[in-house]
């Protein structure tokens, strides 16, 4: 057994009941064997044995009253797992299946997300099984600032500085604010995502939707192709999905579909985004409402039946493991060419494999939907600066960064001999620079 087989199986023996961690682990750990074969050092170094086991678990009660006063307590979370390269970063998620699994999967996902930017961010995620669909503001805010009663002491700007992810957008990051500006009297940059009127800064909201576009097109570009004409598929309809879709349409596509949890819609003739936004954004509605308003859309309960739609790009927005084999070869039969995922871990293993077998240009989470933390990581600069930049400035910045991304996993996937393969590039470029900070901080 060599190391990396070894390192996986000891994972999964002493993490037992954590699915989604096994499943992010195996992808990692397997494209790095190359990386380690190279570098016999690493395993004396207990090197990825250590890259595996966080350096901190944060678990919590998170008390809250209802509008009708009833008590209840939901679980919390921080993960930091990371923080060779920089103070921890990455979101908190707030859904119903919420649990130790799923943070420590995004956690680990994200700290060679947050090296792939270039930029001085470690890795870490949070969260909570609270489910913020249906409640009132004021319960929202009562579980925030709970939630911040106890986050509070974990995190700072120069520590772990979470952000937005499932179910935690502006609103949220606004009452967590509030309540750690209030604990630890300062005003400082420990959250991002941040309101513009409090130090936030400009792109962040399209961020991610706009940077999983740009790596998309540079991919686009490299083969003499874009976006232009192209039928695209968008699952969710979300932070990300609202704002890829925004991005996509502008550059000339043609978006037909996109869901929430309970089914899709499908508009022949391209989504009027403005419609999505006001159901989503402004009315926190049910997507189902589009094909109400819009003569021509159809509507369908379930999600699967989302990738059946013909396309030529696919762009999963939603949550982890939304594409199975099954959904990936119908895409695939179907004649996808490029897939690239805007949510964490969307593709099943199986369903990656299916992409890369078929000759679909594949690129994965990790690089595909940086540009969230990478602008991010722009905030935190400018808050610390006390200087802010232009929507433009920032956007620029963006593009570049999503542009460098596509190039070094390309450029890693065609050293180690695995050119097109950017789940190798992608993991491979990530990693070497979190292991060479690890190596140089001896044994921690
Ligand atoms: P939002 O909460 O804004 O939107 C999530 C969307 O996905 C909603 O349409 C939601 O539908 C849908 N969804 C959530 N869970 C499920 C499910 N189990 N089945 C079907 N649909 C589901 O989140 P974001 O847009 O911020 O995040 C989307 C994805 O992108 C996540 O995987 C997140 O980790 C990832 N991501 C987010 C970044 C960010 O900056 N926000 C950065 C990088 C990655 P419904 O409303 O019905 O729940
Ligand atoms: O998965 C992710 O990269 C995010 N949810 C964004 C994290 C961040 O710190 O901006």
């Amino acid at each position: 057994m060599n190391y990396v087989e070894k390192v996986l199986k000891n994972l999964k023996k002493l993490n037992p009941n954590e699915p989604e961690f096994h499943q992010a682990a195996t992808e990692i750990l397997t494209t790095l064997a190359p990386v380690v074969d190279k570098h016999p050092e690493y395993e004396a170094a207990g090197l990825l044995e250590r890259f595996v086991e966080p350096e901190r678990v944060v678990m919590f009660r998170v008390p809250w009253i209802d509008d009708k006063g009833k008590v209840h307590v939901n679980k919390g979370y921080r993960v930091q797992f990371n923080s060779a390269i920089g103070p921890y970063k990455g979101g908190l998620r707030f859904h119903p299946s919420v649990n130790l699994s799923i943070i420590k999967f995004l956690g680990l996902e994200q700290i060679l997300k947050n090296s792939l930017t270039g930029l001085p961010i470690g890795g870490g995620k949070g969260g909570s099984d609270f489910d913020p669909k249906g409640k009132s503001d004021r319960e929202i805010m009562a579980f925030c600032q709970s939630f911040m009663t106890e986050l509070y002491r974990h995190v700072g700007a120069d520590t772990d500085v979470p952000a937005g992810d499932i179910g935690v957008g502006g609103r949220e990051i606004g009452y967590l604010f509030g309540q750690y500006k209030r604990i630890r009297n300062e005003h400082v940059g420990v959250l991002t995502g941040r309101g513009l009127a409090y130090g936030g800064s400009l792109v962040r909201t399209e961020a991610t939707g706009y940077g999983l576009v740009y790596i998309t097109a540079e991919a686009m570009k490299a083969r003499g192709d874009s976006f232009k004409g192209k039928t695209v598929i968008i699952s969710g309809s979300g932070n990300v999905a609202i704002y890829a879709c925004e991005k996509a349409q502008s550059l000339g596509a043609k978006v037909v579909a996109m869901y929430d949890s309970n089914g899709y819609i499908y508009d022949p003739v391209g989504i009027k985004l403005d419609i999505i936004k006001d159901i989503k954004e402004v009315k926190r509605g049910r997507i189902k409402e589009y094909a109400e308003r819009v003569a021509g859309a159809t509507y369908k309960e379930g999600c699967s039946g989302i990738w059946t739609i013909p396309c030529d790009v696919a762009l999963p927005c939603a949550t982890q493991n939304e594409i199975d084999e099954n959904s990936a070869k119908i895409l695939v039969k179907n004649g996808v060419k490029y897939v690239a995922e805007g949510a964490n871990m969307p593709s099943t293993l199986e369903a990656i494999s299916v992409f890369q077998n078929g000759g679909v240009v594949f690129l994965p989470a990790k690089a595909a939907n940086a540009g969230g933390v990478a602008t991010s990581a722009l905030e935190m600069a400018q808050s610390s600066g006390r200087m802010f930049w232009s929507f433009e400035e920032v956007d620029e910045k963006l593009k570049n960064i999503m542009v460098n991304i596509y190039h070094n996993i390309d450029k890693a996937a065609k050293e180690y001999g695995y050119d097109g393969n950017y789940v190798m590039g992608a993991n491979i470029a990530g990693f070497i620079k979190v292991a060479t900070a690890m190596m140089a901080h001896g044994i921690v």
